[in-house]
């Protein structure tokens, strides 16, 4: 029995070493990531418990997600080993865009994404508080899909990240899914940003956003505005908290981070006010080093932090 359980495909990462095309980098950093494996192991350093439903390779790298998994305290009793291949990925930081990072993905056909309905054990999404997914899940395939539905459907409450990547399907049908998917289920606390926002909606302003999605049965909405910060709302209320300007090393990973840390605090009975401050605390330390989730703090890490920065 977990607090949280979350659906998705964790993969290695392998981030350049110095930033520049991918052609000129000669050497890469391997990391485990994968956006509910991040969500996760926020989740477990803000002290809840959490698991993930999932399937990787039987291969070293599956071996290194499951064991760096287990070492973080995420419950691995869920992770499958499946027959294919654990998907990686490449990371290109600081081009074209200084202080963006872009994401090469070699993941087609692999383990994950042989996620299926008959992976998600009822009794395990039935005693848990809270089931986590992303449009990546949504997107990697059917059966990926499938798996979260299933989970959605037996779960008490949902958290949900739009996470549209276009690499992975056109906006058309990320579009017609997700809308599906909140149409479908409640949802109690949504993450997602203007960019995303834009391709389902059509718009980008917050509040009106807000409007929106509480429409389609949105509890709590989290919306990231990058390197401005990020705004939250729940019942009328709306709190804003501008990001740190800290040197900026890779920012993939930095919203699940806040996702995994606001979700987890809102959940322990926390204001969106103080979920959000800590959330952006965790994204400001992940986007400062390359990795997704080790730099995640613990609630006593955030309140130094921001005791240091304090005005
Ligand atoms: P995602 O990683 O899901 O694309 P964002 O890019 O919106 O999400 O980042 C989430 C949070 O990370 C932001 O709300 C902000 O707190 C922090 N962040 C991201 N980029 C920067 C940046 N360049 N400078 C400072 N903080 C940033
Ligand atoms: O939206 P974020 O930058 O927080 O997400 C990063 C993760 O799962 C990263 O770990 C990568 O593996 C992925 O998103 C993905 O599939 O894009
Ligand atoms: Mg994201």
């Amino acid at each position: 029995m977990v607090d949280i359980v979350a659906l998705g495909e964790p993969l290695i990462q392998f981030n350049s070493f110095t930033p520049g095309p991918l052609r000129f980098v000669n050497y890469f950093e391997k990391h485990i990531a994968g956006s509910e494996l991040n969500f996760c192991i926020a989740v477990i350093r803000n002290h809840l418990t959490c698991g993930i439903i999932a399937r990787v390779g039987n291969d070293e790298f599956g071996r290194n997600i499951i064991e760096y998994s287990r070492a973080q305290g995420i419950d691995t009793t869920h992770i499958k080993i499946d027959d294919s291949f654990t998907g990686i990925y490449f990371i290109q930081r600081g081009y074209p865009i200084p202080m963006k990072s872009e994401l090469i993905y070699y993941r087609k056909g692999s383990a994950g994404s042989k996620l299926s309905p008959e992976d998600v054990d009822e009794s395990y999404i039935k005693s848990s508080k809270l089931v986590h997914s992303t449009g990546i899940t949504l997107a990697i395939s059917d059966s990926a899909k499938d798996a979260v539905i299933k989970a959605f459907e037996l779960a008490r409450s949902r958290s949900f990240d739009t996470n549209i990547r276009p690499k992975l399907w056109s906006a058309e049908k990320a579009k017609e899914t997700i809308l599906g998917i909140l149409r479908k289920y409640d949802i109690e606390v949504l993450i997602t940003d203007p960019d995303d926002t834009k391709i389902l909606l059509g718009i980008t302003d917050p509040d009106e956003a807000y409007r929106k999605y509480k429409e389609l049965g949105v509890n709590v909405l989290l919306y990231k505005l990058g390197a401005r910060g990020a705004v939250a709302y729940h019942d009328g209320t709306k709190a804003f908290k501008e990001a740190y300007k800290v040197p900026v090393e890779d920012p993939t990973g930095a919203g699940d981070a806040m996702a995994g840390t606001f979700v987890s605090l809102y959940l322990q009975g926390k204001s969106i006010e103080y979920s959000l401050e800590h959330g952006i605390v965790a994204s400001t330390l992940v986007i400062t080093v390359r990795g997704d989730n080790e730099m995640t703090p613990t609630p006593e890490d955030a309140d130094r932090f921001l005791n240091e920065f304090k005005t």
